[in-house]
């Protein structure tokens, strides 16, 4: 590693954001239609190729197994569902292992948070009824991973991630799966996960410009979606995609991409997320793209040490979400994801939102701790460390009963 981890305001570079609103061709965006008809699909197309790598757009066979349908669950608050998507026509081939839960206290569809999870659905719930997972994790000792398999001493590692009762409480649905299930998070030339499925004839790795395993994350986010939509206890026009760290990355890329998503949260995400990445702050682009090379496309790899090259920033990538309501949430002592990159990355999408007719952000400046921003462009930085707590969910949820109608 060439430089020093960058943790003072002061010694972050001089840059120059690339403006959303003027094409790679010099031309201003001129209006609403401007945006949606060149603008863009050109950040789009950008991202893509610099980025994250295309996504396969050709359709997968997927066949829905209902393994669970419970009523009464969690003392009689939810109705608990497991459903697989098996992708593909092999019986062995990848499968996505979703969980649901559903207020039980409400009639008729509700909206619904969906984000993917770090260690399998087990996880995120002592709930004994959650399918225990068999796919590989990382190696996580504490969290009760063996040779890199959960066992039940992980059940429910990660509850205090996941405010299932306080979702269920507010009317809300909640759903999740394992991130691991579409990519296992290693570096493995992409053999294993879903990128073989989308692979063309003859093809054994995915080309400079096509999907990472961030790509594959985001690309079950919307297979989940497509579940949801035909779930009759979920609105499928509400559905709120979100994720922690990597996890936020992959929602972002997921919401940015696929405008189904009625409402995007960020939480924690930090470089590739919504943190700026000409800020050099915490985590840079040779730091993520050398720990973790399997994340980005191959091509991401030219902005090593060169973030003034990229022809986007991730304001950019905020600013596809528009108009649709977008969520930012920092944590002060998570200097690695660089919480005030984060504030600006929002702020810098906000020209856009303005554009469409909605506000923005609407703070000039980064708000105290704990006084969440609740325009159409919402940000909060709360106290502590990298995590999502309960107080994380009280502002998505004050912020979906807000926006996400
Ligand atoms: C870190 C990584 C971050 C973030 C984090 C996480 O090691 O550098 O970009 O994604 O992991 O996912 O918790």
């Amino acid at each position: 590693m060439t430089t020093e981890t960058i943790y003072d305001e002061a010694l972050v570079p001089a840059y120059i954001l690339p403006d959303p609103l003027v094409g790679l061709d010099g031309a201003p965006v001129k209006d609403a239609h401007d945006w949606r008809e060149r603008r863009r699909p050109e950040i789009l197309r950008l991202f893509e190729q610099e980025v994250y790598g295309r996504t396969p757009t050709q359709a997968v066979s997927v066949r829905y197994e209902v393994t669970d349908n419970t009523p009464g669950a969690l003392g009689g608050m939810a109705i608990r569902k497991q459903v697989t998507l098996h992708f593909g026509e092999a019986t062995d081939g990848p499968a996505l292992h979703l969980l649901l839960y559903l207020p039980s206290h409400t009639s008729g569809p509700v909206p619904c948070f969906l984000g993917l999870n770090f260690s399998g659905n087990h996880t995120i719930h002592t709930d004994p009824a959650i399918h225990l997972s068999t796919a590989w994790m990382r190696p996580n000792p504490e969290g009760g991973v063996v040779e890199n398999r959960a066992t039940v001493a992980s059940r429910g590692f990660n509850a205090s991630r996941w405010a299932v009762e306080r979702i269920l409480e507010r009317g809300y649905g909640v759903a999740t799966a394992y991130c691991g299930d579409l990519d296992p998070d290693y570096d493995d030339g992409f053999q294993n996960g879903v990128h073989p499925l989308l692979y063309a004839p003859g093809q054994s790795r995915p080309a400079a410009d096509e999907w990472g395993t961030l790509g594959a994350w985001a690309w079950g986010l919307s297979r989940a979606l497509d579940y949801l939509e035909t779930d009759s206890g979920v609105e499928g026009g509400r559905v709120a995609v979100l994720g922690h760290s990597r996890l936020g990355k992959a929602a972002l890329w997921a919401g940015a991409q696929d405008e189904r998503f009625g409402l995007v949260i960020s939480n924690d995400s930090g470089c590739g997320g919504a943190a700026l990445a000409r800020r050099r702050f915490g985590e840079t682009v040779e730091r993520i793209n050398t720990t973790f090379p399997h994340w980005f496309c191959a091509n991401h790899q030219r902005y090593n040490g060169h973030e003034d090259a990229l022809p986007v920033d991730q304001h950019m990538l905020l600013a596809l979400v528009a108009p649709r309501p977008l969520y930012v949430a920092s944590a002060a002592e998570d200097l690695w994801a660089d919480p005030r990159g984060e504030f600006l990355g929002a702020q810098g999408a906000s020209p856009v939102y303005r554009l469409l007719g909605t506000d923005g952000l609407s703070a000039d400046e980064m708000p105290a701790i704990h006084q969440p921003v609740t325009s159409r462009v919402g940000y909060h930085i709360r106290a502590g460390g990298h995590d999502v707590t309960a107080y994380d969910w009280e502002c998505f949820l004050d912020f979906a009963d807000l926006y996400l109608l």
